[in-house]
């Protein structure tokens, strides 16, 4: 049997390069070497308030681009998180076996709370949701970018905790990053991870940008005062700007210092561009058509929550029964 791979994306906006070349790029990949389940994670959005027309359209939109980018129905299960009340109903099970000081060591949760005037309990809580949704389907590998290693490694713990509390019940995750681009960087500030929500129009690389609009952003990005580049001495711009063109055309090491070595910045900056535009491009036709497919989308979605929600519930009924909680005969 094959092993599973569980991973989500938040449908908070349209996603960007960062997110393709730390996850998504792997989910397309892996879905053919394990049983994979990829979820449109919308109650980890409302954890921040989300205008509820613009969530909705955010889902089709994000399952739109899932299938764009790879994700075969054939091959994975693609779902909407709320479909599936058992992430929910794990959820508050997994938060009365996890302290509080776990929760607010986390780095997202700090960075998050630290931006709100008042805190809503669910930023707190988003991780042990986050456990919830590995867990319920005993996944082996979670395919994210870096910023994500430091939940799934909080959701080993609780999985032990629980084991020690209530008796073997969880398998333990492990994280699958990348070997290039697993924190791609903000073009305008190269110190910050690419964001969905980051504001200003030339941070992040949009998958749906226009050709024009990435030669832009990417000619715009910030670098530093040196005129060409060097191996020995990289700015985190330029570093950025060359881990988006390795992750995209996968050349080896030996080839980027090869190629780019003492290339001035404006130059380097056109090649990075280009490899983008072609590389986007494949994945903007083919969710130009899955969108025009009328009903195809809600077949995908409601064809990959049947096959995984007898999984689901398979999971909480051995949690409720671990933790003797009522289970009609
Ligand atoms: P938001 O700004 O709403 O928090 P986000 O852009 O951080 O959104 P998520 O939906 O939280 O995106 O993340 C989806 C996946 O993309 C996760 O696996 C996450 O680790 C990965 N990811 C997000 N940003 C980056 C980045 N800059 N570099 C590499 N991977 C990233
Ligand atoms: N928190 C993740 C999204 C997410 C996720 C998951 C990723 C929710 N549940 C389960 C992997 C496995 C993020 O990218 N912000």
């Amino acid at each position: 049997m094959k092993a599973r791979v569980f991973s989500g994306i938040q449908p908070t906006g349209s996603p960007h390069i960062g997110n393709y070349l730390g996850a998504l790029k792997n989910w397309a990949r892996m879905q053919y070497d394990y049983e994979s389940i990829y979820c449109i994670v919308d109650l980890h959005a409302i954890t921040l308030y989300q205008d509820p027309q613009q969530l909705r359209r955010q889902i089709q939109e994000l399952a739109g681009m899932l299938l764009a980018i790879g994700i075969d129905p054939a091959h994975s299960s693609l779902v909407v998180q709320s479909a599936i009340p058992a992430h929910a109903e794990l959820a508050w099970m997994l938060t009365c076996v996890t302290p509080v000081g776990w929760l607010e060591r986390m780095t997202q949760y700090k960075a998050k709370s630290a931006a709100q005037e008042t805190i809503g309990d669910g930023i707190l809580q988003y991780p042990v949701l986050m456990a919830a949704d590995i867990l319920l389907y005993d996944a082996k590998v979670v395919p994210v970018g870096d910023d994500q290693s430091q939940h799934v490694e909080l959701t080993r713990d609780i999985a032990q905790r629980f084991n020690s509390l209530y008796g073997e019940t969880f398998v333990m995750p492990e994280t699958r990053l990348p070997a290039v681009g697993a924190r791609i960087m903000g073009l305008d500030e190269p110190e910050k991870k690419m964001s969905k929500s980051a504001p200003g129009s030339g941070h992040a690389v949009g998958l749906l940008d226009s050709p024009e609009a990435i030669r832009k952003k990417i000619l715009r990005a910030t670098t530093d005062s040196h005129p060409t580049v060097d191996f020995d001495r990289l700015g985190p711009g330029v570093a950025n700007l060359l881990t988006i063109f390795q992750a995209f055309t996968e050349w080896s090491d030996a080839q980027m210092r090869g190629h780019f070595s003492g290339m001035r910045y404006g130059d380097l900056k056109k090649q990075v561009a280009d490899a983008v535009i072609a590389a986007l491009e494949p994945i903007q036709q083919r969710y130009r058509q899955v969108m025009d497919e009328t009903g195809y989308l809600a077949r995908v979605l409601e064809e990959g929550a049947q096959r995984i929600a007898p999984i689901a519930r398979t999971t909480v009924e051995k949690v409720k029964r671990a933790m003797g909680l009522y289970t009609p005969e």
